[in-house]
């Protein structure tokens, strides 16, 4: 692997790049994976590789709604897994809830593949400092996080196919769903059920961004760095009545305005 000096001004996002790299050539993500990966690195770009205004409303919301969900989950898909997983786990500590591999591409051996690492993460990072904030035995406490998807008994109404397939322990008896990188249908299909689903999506025009209850529009390690603070350091802050249409064109402005000369 090429190291990339500190000083680069993409550094984060050529480290991003080759993650999924590494993560396509252990066989862990789909093979249309680079290309949706490609069309969120342009969005991200336009956006100025920065969590927006609009963004950070849209975590305190997410984070809120999180915080007040009885029974909250954390989907994870092949991309997220790879380039936040661990993110995944230091926020599934702070909320006491699963992560569930959820795939559209399911095959058996890419869930199995994408736990294993979800295991190596919650190994490192149960072995970090406690993050700001938390107060408790960090350590125990990952330990604890548990990781679903490997035997799926519940089907998502109103889905065809394996990406129906989930857990009546995760997805399935979820109230409240953070799912990155999410595509329309099942979006709407988990919408239809009654459940909250807060969407990460670099792109504000996408059917899953359109359709879910809150879309944080930022790249995903960045959202959930980002929900992870409020959770721990943002009590104050309380669930609102939220507008999903307006946070959405307050991003398309904010791409405009940064780009604008
Ligand atoms: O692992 P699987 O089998 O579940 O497949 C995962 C992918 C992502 C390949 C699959 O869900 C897919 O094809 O997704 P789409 O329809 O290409 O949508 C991906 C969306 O995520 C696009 O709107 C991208 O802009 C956005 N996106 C890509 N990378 C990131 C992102 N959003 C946030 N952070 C990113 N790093």
């Amino acid at each position: 692997m090429v190291r990339i000096p500190d000083s680069h001004p993409r550094k984060k996002s050529l480290e991003s790049r080759q993650k999924i790299v590494d993560g396509s050539s252990m066989g862990l993500l789909a093979d249309s994976a680079m290309i949706a990966h490609g069309r969120g690195e342009a969005f991200d770009y336009l956006l100025g590789e920065r969590t927006t205004e609009s963004a950070r409303e849209a975590i305190r919301e997410s984070a809120a709604r999180l915080g007040n969900a009885r029974r909250p989950v954390i989907s994870v898909n092949g991309n997220t897994t790879v380039l936040a997983g661990d993110g995944a786990i230091r926020l599934a500590a702070v909320l006491g809830c699963p992560i569930e591999v959820n795939l559209y591409y399911r095959t058996p051996s890419r869930v199995k593949g994408l736990i294993s690492l979800l295991e190596e993460l919650r190994l490192n990072v149960s072995q970090e400092a406690a993050p700001d904030g938390f107060y408790g035995d960090w350590k125990e406490t990952v330990e604890g996080v548990s990781l679903l998807g490997e035997s799926p008994n519940f089907k998502i109404e109103g889905l065809e196919g394996p990406r129906s397939n989930c857990t009546a322990e995760g997805i399935g008896g979820a109230d409240t769903i953070l799912v990155p990188l999410e595509d329309g249908d099942r979006c709407e299909a988990l919408i239809t059920l009654g459940k909250e689903v807060l969407v990460v999506d670099l792109n504000p025009l996408s059917r899953s961004a359109r359709m879910a209850s809150v879309t944080i529009v930022d790249e995903v390690s960045r959202a959930f760095e980002g929900i992870l603070s409020c959770l721990l350091n943002d009590s104050e802050y309380r669930q609102a009545e939220w507008d999903n249409l307006k946070s959405l064109n307050g991003s398309l402005k904010e791409i405009s305005n940064h780009f604008s000369v």
